[in-house]
């Protein structure tokens, strides 16, 4: 098999994945039989050699396992990974009703792969550049090697239209790798870390092949809204793909070289959104209402001499923990005398990680020498300032830690999630203690009620503590309270499913209203103010041929009127189309909110079509005619069309070689002098917009104007996506047809529909049905 570096394509000639890891493949026995496979670098297990030399396997408890264990066991899962041990190779094998499949890494693999680019490289890149990130082509060209032998190894076991779950930094080529050799797969990727912003990301010589890797997937998931974001740019940025809310069209023929789609213009949907991780806080609340983790709780206090204030930090020794800052933080307030070694303790355990990587050496002396020389300066012989632990510990002993501490300090520079900080909070079942949080930690989109900082101001930093120290028990309890909540609803498990739901989502559909959906109907039913989205063509219409002849089913108008003839309830129709040609086609009665052109036109209560474009936009707008006004003077047989925010380019009626002429031409121009322009391309079309609205940013005006706190929302197209990413917790979200989603429910089509709008009138009248 051949492989040139800037490329992440098989050579095509070949049938087989990479065999160079072929020790480590499957036996024919496993091959084929999975249909949900995760794979990612580390097995769940630890390898332990017995003195006999065999293998025996302890399973190492992360969240991801134990989120995926029941998941795993029902739908005949298979994990794909590295089992931890260089230079060994094992044959499948069985631990705890989880089938593994180990992926063999020899020394320099480690060396090269792991250690290099994904530690060396990827890790302080996707870090924002806390430490230089090196890049050297050798480490590259293993990085690849080896994604290719986990593409094959994952490849080779999963089942005819499995669901393959790839996870983090270290895997980023393999969802292309699979896609090209299994085109029938289901394929998602979660990325734990941060994305950086594209200033930084651009820095990665292979920044292109990387996202070409990842674009493989159907489904990529991201910590932060931030994150996916962030991603989103840089592939407008490098590949020109038309980007609206969380949908990236990804051109089918293109092959990651030239940004280009093929002749066909048809494109892939690829979604990009936030997932937020977590973790199994009943299992952490569990251990911590054990009688033995309480009393060792008690026993660590009063090991440390009872002190006042308790302050703990824990974190693997990495230098995006921010952990010298926290030091450099807490000396100065011993300094000042703000705080006093008397009264308070820090606690700070620093698990080992990634020990031979240069960069990790080096910090681990810069955060000995800190804590040797605080101690030096501030500890007596009856207390110390730091008590500082470079090990690990097993479960039980975290959790009594985290029962012990007053106040969880967590000030990372850049941190994709931060599970620290969730395990605290699920502990606290007392409702006590407090969380000091940086807002550089992704769990900061979520825990808002802890004490937010900015780690690299020290001051600020310092004040925090002294606040966390000083807080009122009442003011713990209310913030902890508040905080278990959120990590309570949104646990690992939910985690999984709604990523796993917005990557499957249902294959064939049943007709009929689902009871869960009708259960979910009651409860909206009850809302005070209630608005209806609804999305036109192929959720209240089928699709047809002709667009100008989309006409919706029968019964659907009187089941609109009846929801309009209500008190509290607001009906709208959110659709891609025109606004125009939405009114001819679905002829609203007239106090149906309209929005069109996804969001980019709106009309509300008045006969007037608003398109409140700012004057930067007016400004693009007239630059983007002049430029393609330009371009189709000088090329034959193409035309310009306006559009509400923008202007299509078509070349149907131009040669082939001059069609593409002008495209390019146009691409190029506009790239150059309106870089933040959405671009939207179809068959012999090419379509700017110098606005990016998304069904998503309509949904929020219509919720907005219409001062409804329950929003419905129905749709069927990968553009309504956006729309169910704008939905909050108590509304309702209800995909048409199949596909990934990321609705709550789903129904088979414009007829399930009408029966939901009549369902919905009906509970809401009084009326059981
Ligand atoms: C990456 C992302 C994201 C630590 N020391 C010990 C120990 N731990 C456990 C903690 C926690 C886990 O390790 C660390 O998770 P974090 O989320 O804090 O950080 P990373 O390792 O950097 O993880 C991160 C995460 O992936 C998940 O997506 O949140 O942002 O960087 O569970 O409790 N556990 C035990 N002994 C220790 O000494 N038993």
């Amino acid at each position: 098999m051949t492989y040139s570096a800037d490329s992440t394509r098989f050579d095509r000639d070949q049938t087989a994945l990479d065999d160079s890891g072929a020790d480590a493949a499957p036996d024919d026995t496993a091959t084929g039989a999975y249909t949900l496979v995760v794979v990612s670098n580390r097995l769940p297990v630890d390898f332990e050699e017995g003195d006999d030399g065999a293998a025996t396997w302890r399973t190492s408890p992360g969240g991801l396992v134990t989120a995926l264990e029941p998941l795993m066991r029902a739908s005949n899962g298979a994990w794909v990974g590295w089992p931890g041990v260089a230079d060994r190779s094992f044959a499948p094998f069985d631990n705890d009703g989880i089938s593994l499949v180990p992926v063999r890494l020899n020394e320099e693999d480690i060396e090269d792969y792991y250690e290099g680019f994904s530690n060396d490289t990827l890790w302080p890149l996707y870090h924002d550049v806390i430490a230089p990130p090196s890049y050297h082509r050798e480490t590259w060209d293993a990085y690849v090697r080896v994604n290719r032998r986990f593409a094959a190894a994952a490849a080779a076991v999963a089942a005819p239209g499995a669901t393959v779950w790839v996870h983090d930094y270290q895997l980023q080529l393999v969802p292309r790798l699979l896609r090209e050799a299994r085109p029938d797969l289901v394929i998602g990727f979660f990325n734990h870390i941060p994305f950086p912003p594209y200033g930084i990301y651009a820095q990665l010589p292979w920044r292109k092949q990387i996202l070409h890797g990842l674009l493989g997937a159907d489904v990529i998931g991201f910590q932060r809204v931030a994150d996916a974001g962030n991603f989103s740019q840089a592939v407008r940025r490098l590949y020109g793909y038309a980007t609206r809310g969380v949908v990236i069209d990804v051109p089918t023929g293109d092959n990651g070289q030239t940004g280009q789609s093929g002749q066909t213009g048809e494109t892939r949907r690829v979604i990009a959104k936030h997932f937020p991780i977590s973790i199994d806080a009943a299992a952490y609340e569990e251990l911590a209402r054990r009688p033995d983790i309480q009393a060792r709780a008690r026993q660590i206090r009063e090991d440390l001499g009872n002190p006042k204030t308790l302050m703990l930090g824990v974190d693997r020794l990495d230098y995006t923990k921010g952990i010298g800052h926290r030091i450099k933080a807490f000396g100065e307030l011993l300094a000042d005398g703000r705080l006093s070694v008397e009264d308070v303790t820090l606690v700070q355990i620093a698990s080992p990680s990634r020990e031979r990587v240069s960069t990790y050496m080096a910090l681990r002396d810069e955060i000995e020498l800190a804590v040797g020389r605080l101690n030096g300066d501030f500890s007596t012989i009856s207390h110390t300032a730091i008590s500082y632990h470079h090990h690990s510990y097993p479960r039980e002993e975290m959790v009594a830690m985290y029962l012990a501490a007053d106040v969880m300090l967590v000030t990372a520079l850049r941190d994709g999630m931060n599970l620290v900080a969730k395990e605290y909070v699920a502990v606290r079942f007392d409702a006590d203690g407090v969380l000091v949080l940086s807002e550089f930690a992704g769990a900061a989109d979520e825990l808002k009620q802890a004490i937010l900082i900015n780690p690299h101001d020290i001051d600020g930093t310092k004040d925090a503590i002294v606040r966390a120290v000083e807080m009122p028990r009442r003011e713990r309890a209310r913030r902890m309270r508040s905080l278990r909540r959120k990590v309570a609803e949104n646990d690992v498990a939910a985690w999984s499913a709604s990523f796993l739901r917005a990557l499957t989502g249902g294959a064939a559909v049943a007709a009929g209203i689902p009871d869960d959906l009708d259960l979910a109907l009651q409860n909206l039913a009850g809302a005070e103010n209630v608005l209806i989205a609804l999305d036109f063509d192929g959720t209240l219409a089928p699709h047809v041929d002709h667009p100008e002849d989309a006409r919706a089913i029968t019964g659907t108008r009187e089941a609109i009127q009846a929801l309009l003839d209500l008190p509290g309830v607001r009906v709208a129709f959110v659709s891609g189309r025109a606004l125009v040609s939405l009114q001819h086609v679905a002829q609203p009665q007239s106090s149906v909110l309209l929005t069109g052109s996804h969001g980019i036109e709106v009309q509300l209560d008045t006969p007037e079509i608003e398109l409140n474009l700012v004057s930067s936009e007016l400004e693009q707008l007239d630059t983007l005619a002049r430029v393609l006004t330009s371009i189709s003077g000088s090329i034959a047989g193409t035309t310009i069309e306006r559009k509400p925010a923008g202007l299509a380019l078509h070349t149907r009626l131009a040669t082939e070689k001059d069609g593409q002429t002008a495209q390019r031409e146009a691409r190029e121009q506009l790239t150059d002098q309106l870089p933040g322009l959405t671009v939207r391309e179809g068959k012999n079309v090419l379509e700017f917009s110098v606005r990016s609205s998304t069904k998503g940013d309509a949904l929020e005006k219509l919720r907005e104007y219409s001062g409804a706190d329950r929003v419905f929302y129905a749709g069927d197209d990968v553009t309504d996506e956006d729309a169910f990413a704008a939905l909050r917790d108590d509304d309702l979200g209800l995909k048409v047809g199949q596909g990934a989603t990321l609705a709550g429910y789903r129904v088979r089509s414009p007829k399930e529909v009408t029966q939901v709008l009549v369902r919905i009138a009906a509970l809401r009248a009084g009326l059981a049905l």
